[in-house]
């Protein structure tokens, strides 16, 4: 990178950058594969976090696996949605950071995707880093460095 050196971002904590959880959409592991519809849909959000009943993070859950899910051979079975719930399709294989990592760790993780959930040591949830936070973030220090250079 030219203009932003690593070092600088490895000081940058991504503590000032994240959707604090209360303001984050997420479903429950219980909940009906149609309730999850309606928050994503609602939200227009493609995907959002899933939590047990303890609030801890268990996964992520998105339009598209749901879709998959109740589409049968010629139509979709829509009956699917309320006797599926979300523990059965959620993406448990996600990557999750802390409060306490950096910008750069923040940086390497939304290259493969769109937001990243934080956890805490315990593993509740956190909230979320996005790709447009951490992007801003980019831009604002590459207007920085450039003015320092003139
Ligand atoms: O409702 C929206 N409001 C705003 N201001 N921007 C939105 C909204 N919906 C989508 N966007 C934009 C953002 O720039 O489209 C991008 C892709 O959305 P996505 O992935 O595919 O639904 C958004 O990019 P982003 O802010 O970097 O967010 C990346 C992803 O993080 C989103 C969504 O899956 C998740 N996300 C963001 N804010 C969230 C959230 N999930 C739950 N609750 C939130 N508050």
């Amino acid at each position: 990178m030219s203009l932003i050196q690593d070092k600088q971002l490895a000081e940058i904590s991504i503590n000032d950058l994240l959707i604090p959880s209360e303001k984050v959409a997420h479903v429950q592991l219980n909940n009906p594969l149609e309730h999850a519809l309606l928050v994503l849909v609602k939200s227009g959000y493609s995907a959002v976090p899933v939590l047990d009943a303890s609030y801890k993070l268990v996964g992520i859950i998105g339009k598209t696996v749901i879709l998959n899910q109740i589409l049968g051979l010629e139509n979709f079975e829509i009956e699917k949605l309320s006797s599926m719930k979300v523990k059965e399709v959620l993406n448990r294989d996600i990557p999750t950071l802390t409060r306490e990592n950096s910008l750069l760790d923040g940086l390497n993780a939304v290259i493969d995707h769109p937001f990243i959930c934080l956890v805490d040591k315990e593993g509740y949830f956190d909230g979320i880093l996005t790709r447009r936070a951490i992007l801003k973030e980019i831009k604002k220090n590459i207007y920085v460095n450039s003015y320092k250079k003139h």
